[in-house]
């Protein structure tokens, strides 16, 4: 096989970013695949250049010039910078790529713009990329593997991919690692509910954390599990068996079920800083977080407790929720997030509107079925700046009153204030008070009640909500070339627009 010049790329940012928040940040949010795949292709005996973009670089003046393969990762909300530079690299000459999260919820519209796209990725599957590298057009082909990989390369194997990345983050340094793929859980809403729960090489995860020590007086390591700790002691020994106590910061998402105080004595012991469990709805999703049938206000009060026992033993939480899901009806739903933040204040509660990304589970095809689904154009699809799914129980006005009302009363400067009281540690108290007045807190605020006054004066607005239109209002419009910078004009034709039903039909189609 000819020596390929490859070029690999990881879309931490959707466009270009300068804020503060990104500086500090995005370069803590790389993603592990790009990393591995940059190795996989080394050791295939080939050239390789990554970026990681955080939003800062001039992207083009990171690759050379001539470059024969280009792979993308890419998250939804960056499927439209993916598929500008998937264009303007074509333009010269090179075959392209996509993988990641957008690849495996959107296949049917990535393959528009892409030779290849990918779900599942093994070693094999990349190797076969590499060996075919042809173009594929107008339509791309879809390669996946059967199942999640074995096994990934580790840290050590990743470092010459990791370090440049790292020296873009000026403070804090966190290093991606991950134990486990899949989840053995069912939230009906989530991507990993049908993807069997599978643990990693505990050999490579002590040689990473041992390697770690060596390169960091205090390594801070983030796991990208989808639900870190699942086999709890396993993972526990395996890092008690790497690192002395309490030698390296762990940051994990794991869900409340796996929280206990056992567990969480043993989790302070070995470093946890930062945890990040979804309580998502007070109705619903009783297994994840140990409550049961247990609902409403008992859930609550559950929750809080358990909420304030973490932060006894780990000085950082943040508890995610899901908005507008088809279990939550009237005032009470939001009422009920409004006590949490009363009864647990030291928590940092994340809300996401609730999201059918494509294909990601298989809940969406209700949705599609029930023709709920609206037409964002990915770009927006984040989880705040749009909703792609008209809630069962609520007219939009509505909704986003209660919205409106539940984020100003989180990031009010009284629950900020009660939130700075409640954690003790110096870090964890003024992350919260950035992420409060920064976009994430006042800005989404700032963005619910443009988008709540529009729904009443602009009537372009009321009928895409409502979908008697499927014309993009040009306030979102307006948006997404901001966003996409001078990449816009590598936009290509009706990239901005997606079939919301691929996936049900998709299925009709086999
Ligand atoms: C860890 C994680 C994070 C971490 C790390 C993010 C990162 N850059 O990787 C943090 C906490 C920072 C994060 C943030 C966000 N996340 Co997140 N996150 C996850 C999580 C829990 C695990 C993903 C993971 O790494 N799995 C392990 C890898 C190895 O497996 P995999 O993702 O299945 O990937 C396979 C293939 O897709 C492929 N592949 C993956 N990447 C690539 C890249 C290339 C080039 C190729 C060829 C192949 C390839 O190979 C893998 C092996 O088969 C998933 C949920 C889940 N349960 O999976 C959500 C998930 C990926 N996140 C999601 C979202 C929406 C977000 C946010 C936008 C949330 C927000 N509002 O802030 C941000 C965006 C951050 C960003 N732009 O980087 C969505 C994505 C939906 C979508 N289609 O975009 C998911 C699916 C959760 C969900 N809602 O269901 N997230
Ligand atoms: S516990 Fe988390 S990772 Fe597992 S299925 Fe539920 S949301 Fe997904």
């Amino acid at each position: 096989m000819r020596k390929l010049r490859v070029g690999i790329i990881d879309l931490v940012a959707k466009g270009p970013n300068r804020s503060l928040f990104a500086r500090l940040m995005n370069a803590n949010l790389a993603s592990i695949m790009p990393q591995v795949i940059a190795a996989w292709c080394e050791q295939e005996g080939h050239d390789v250049t990554t970026v990681c973009y955080t939003g800062l670089e001039n992207l083009t003046d990171h690759l050379p010039d001539s470059i024969d393969l280009v792979f993308i990762g890419a998250f939804t909300e960056a499927a439209q910078l993916a598929y500008a530079l998937s264009n303007l690299f074509r333009s010269r000459g090179a075959i392209t790529v996509i993988g990641g999260p957008h690849a495996r919820c959107y296949p049917e519209d990535a393959v528009k713009y892409f030779d290849y796209v990918l779900g599942f990725t093994d070693k094999s599957t990349i190797r076969d990329v590499l060996q075919d590298c042809a173009q594929h057009r107008p339509t791309g082909i879809r390669i996946a593997a059967a199942r999640q990989p074995a096994s990934l390369p580790g840290v050590r194997e990743r470092w010459k991919f990791i370090e440049p990345t790292l020296k873009k983050a000026p403070l804090i340094k966190m290093v991606p690692m991950i134990g486990s793929l899949g989840c053995p859980y069912t939230c009906s809403f989530c991507i990993d509910s049908v993807i069997p729960y599978q643990p990693l090489d505990i050999e490579v995860i002590k040689e990473d954390l041992r390697f770690l020590l060596q390169k960091f007086k205090r390594p801070l390591v983030g796991w990208h599990d989808p639900n870190f700790g699942v086999r709890f002691n396993e993972i526990m020994n395996t890092i008690e068996e790497a690192a002395p106590p309490d030698s390296i910061d762990f940051i994990a998402e794991s869900s409340l079920s796996l929280l206990s105080e056992p567990h969480l004595i043993r989790l302070k012991k070995n470093g946890f800083k930062a945890l990040l469990p979804g309580i998502e709805s007070w109705y619903d999703l009783g297994d994840k977080s140990k409550t049961g049938s247990t609902k409403g206000m008992d859930k609550v009060r559950q929750v809080s407790d358990h909420v304030n026992m973490i932060l006894r033993y780990v000085p950082y939480i943040q508890t995610n929720f899901v908005l507008g899901l088809d279990s939550d009806e009237g005032p009470e739903p939001f009422e009920l997030t409004k006590r949490f933040v009363d009864l647990a204040p030291g928590a940092f509660p994340g809300y996401s509107l609730l999201s059918a990304f494509g294909q990601a589970a298989p809940l969406n095809l209700e949705y599609q079925r029930a023709d709920r689904v609206l037409p964002f154009p990915f770009q927006f699809l984040n989880n705040n700046q749009a909703m792609n799914v008209k809630p069962r129980n609520y007219s939009w006005p509505d909704f986003y009153n209660h919205v409106i009302d539940l984020v100003s009363y989180t990031y009010s400067w009284r629950a900020i204030g009660k939130r700075v009281k409640a954690n003790k540690a110096t870090i964890p108290r003024w992350m919260n008070v950035v992420r409060a007045i920064s976009s994430e807190g006042f800005g989404r605020i700032k963005h619910h009640t443009e988008v709540r006054k529009r729904l009443d004066t602009d009537r372009q607005f009321w009928r895409y909500f409502e979908r008697e239109s499927t014309e993009l209002p040009q306030f979102y419009m307006d948006l997404a070339r901001r966003d996409l910078g001078s990449l816009w004009e590598w936009l290509p034709p009706g990239a901005m627009d997606h079939d919301p039903n691929a996936y049900l039909k998709s299925l009709a189609a086999n």
